[in-house]
């Protein structure tokens, strides 16, 4: 798709720098390596391409703690490098969307040490302070994502600062317009460069109640949702004002603005916690705050139809003119291959859900190895270097089983570096599902994905139309994507054989499939759907 809104049902691939490509052998991945693998990319169809962060960095939380808005962090490369990557990116028709963490700073931000240095220097509103209660104790109720407190005491200030995540982490502080415009030039910045979007942490963090208020306990516990475990009381909580603040709005119509002086770029947010579907829906109304969000519900959720169903009906109600992107793995979770197979890499099951993914109404990410149908590294507690993982063991083990090296060979380094001793190690189930084993294998996952993504390209109704479901159950969803040039009868089965029944009014004719899915069939207004199946075919009246 061409034009300004090459974005709306674009399919986005994301890298995470560290463990993509090591190109100079100190055993982690680089920007060097992500031009080198350029062709590869483009290989699989994809639009796009998301950076996790690549700035300057103390690195305690991978990058996502940023010391320089403006500069590449020495361990991923320099400037120069990245111009490289936007150039040969663009030659092979990929765009390059690249990570924006405006939400907190590192502690080790210039600007942070400014702020904590004294109450009276001229960057000593731009983080959250507050006094402690007459007690001493913290300000109000507020928690950190990453466990405790959202308040870290300060000696020097004799205050706190508030913290979402790490306490090396500090909230800038938003209701300071001289902040706001300070993230905004840092955005001109990489607009300049040349890029074509940005993912945004945190998109929904970005303002915090003036009063402080304490936020509510919750009435109902989301199970699965972010937080949500027996010790760690952050899921119990309402985050009524410590997230998805009112103001926001008006932040959002400023960076779009500020987008739209460079036609074509995108914004892809990403909205976590309480509300978000809600939230997703009001962020991408009409055509003045973000283009596109995404949540968590294809993220942590279990994998039944019928939640998928019910997530994507509750979005398609208060959506409006809104537009969502889906993913069902990142950094931050399981990868999916694990999280809906009970652990074990299935390819029959990895190329169902890859086609229900690709053939809902939204854009998609999908997550480096995704398209390997790689399952979740499995990690001892002492190779852990994710402090999350490392505060909520063993309960939850945290994100670095989805973050280890990329396989690119089945040798054991996986050609993801010349040295052995790699950042996180590389993970040995992964070996035998490299990219030269399946590049050899005609019904491997990694061509499915090729080939129905290049079947997508040429289907305008799963890129852009409108959606309906027809039925589901926990195995089985049917829905229709309709578009002014075509319209299309969806079935998917990650289950045992199925069959369903159309209403007479459908006359559905046949069309080539992508090769490598076990296909379905259609006839007499039946669908008959073997287990782990797919049926995609044109509705002509
Ligand atoms: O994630 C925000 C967020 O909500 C996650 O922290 C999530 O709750 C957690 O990873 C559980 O899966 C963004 C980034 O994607 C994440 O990598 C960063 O650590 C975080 O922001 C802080 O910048
Ligand atoms: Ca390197």
């Amino acid at each position: 798709k061409q034009g300004s809104d090459w974005w709306r049902g674009a399919v986005i691939y994301q890298i995470y720098p560290r463990s993509f490509m090591d190109s100079n052998g100190d055993g982690i991945g680089d920007l060097k390596g992500v031009t080198e693998k350029m062709p590869y990319i483009a290989s699989l169809g994809v639009d796009a391409i998301w950076l996790s962060p690549f700035f300057t960095s103390p690195m305690k939380d991978f990058g996502y703690d940023v010391s320089d808005y403006c500069d590449v962090d020495p361990i991923f490369g320099q400037l120069e490098d990245f111009d490289e990557l936007i150039e040969h990116a663009h030659k092979h028709n990929i765009k390059v969307i690249i990570d924006q963490v405006l939400n907190h700073s590192s502690d080790q931000h210039p600007w942070f040490k400014e702020s904590r240095s004294s109450r009276d220097n001229d960057k000593a509103d731009w983080y959250v302070w507050a006094d402690a209660k007459t007690d001493g104790t913290v300000p109000n109720n507020w928690l950190s994502v990453f466990g405790g407190p959202a308040w870290h005491w300060d000696s020097r200030r004799r205050q706190y600062y508030l913290h979402n995540f790490l306490d090396s982490q500090p909230d800038l502080n938003f209701h300071n317009p001289d902040v706001v415009d300070a993230l905004l030039d840092s955005v001109r910045f990489w607009l300049e460069r040349g890029v074509d979007g940005f993912r945004l942490d945190t998109a929904n963090y970005f303002f915090h109640d003036l009063e402080l208020r304490d936020n509510p306990p919750k009435q109902e516990i989301v199970e699965g949702s972010i937080g949500v475990s027996l010790d760690n009381p952050y899921g119990y909580q309402l985050h009524l004002y410590d997230k998805s603040r009112p103001e926001n709005i008006a932040f959002l119509k400023r960076l779009r603005a500020l987008l739209d002086e460079y036609p074509g770029t995108t914004t892809v947010g990403e909205v976590g916690c309480d509300f978000s579907l809600k939230t997703m829906a009001e962020y991408t109304q009409g055509t003045d705050k973000l283009h596109m969000c995404y949540s968590f519900d294809l993220l942590t959720h279990d994998s039944t139809m019928t939640h998928i169903h019910k997530t994507m009906s509750t979005i398609e109600e208060g959506l409006g003119t809104g537009w969502p992107c889906w993913s069902m793995s990142n950094h931050d979770v399981e990868r999916v291959a694990s999280r809906w197979n009970h652990g074990k890499a299935n390819p029959a099951k990895s190329k169902v859900f890859m086609a229900m993914l690709l053939s809902l109404r939204g854009s998609v990410c999908l997550y480096q190895g995704e398209e390997l149908g790689l399952p979740e590294a499995e990690l001892t507690f002492e190779q852990l270097v994710d402090p999350f993982g490392i505060n909520f063991w063993p309960e939850f083990k945290g994100r670095d089983g989805c973050r280890t090296p990329f396989p690119w060979t089945n040798d054991s380094k996986g050609g993801f570096s010349t040295i052995e001793n790699t950042w996180l190690p590389v993970s040995e189930a992964h070996l035998p599902l490299a990219v030269n084993v399946q590049q050899g294998d005609r019904h491997s996952v990694l061509h499915a994905y090729r080939d129905f993504l290049h079947f997508r390209k040429h289907h305008p109704a799963l890129i852009d139309g409108d959606i309906e479901f027809l039925f589901s159950d926990d195995d089985v969803l049917v829905f229709t994507r309709t578009h002014k040039e075509e319209s299309l009868i969806v079935g998917i089965n990650s289950g045992e054989q199925a069959h369903f029944t159309a209403p007479l009014s459908y006359e559905v004719r046949n069309i080539v499939m992508p090769e490598g899915l076990k296909i379905g069939e259609y006839e007499n207004h039946k669908m008959i759907l073997p287990a782990n199946s797919v049926y995609i075919g044109k509705i002509v009246s």
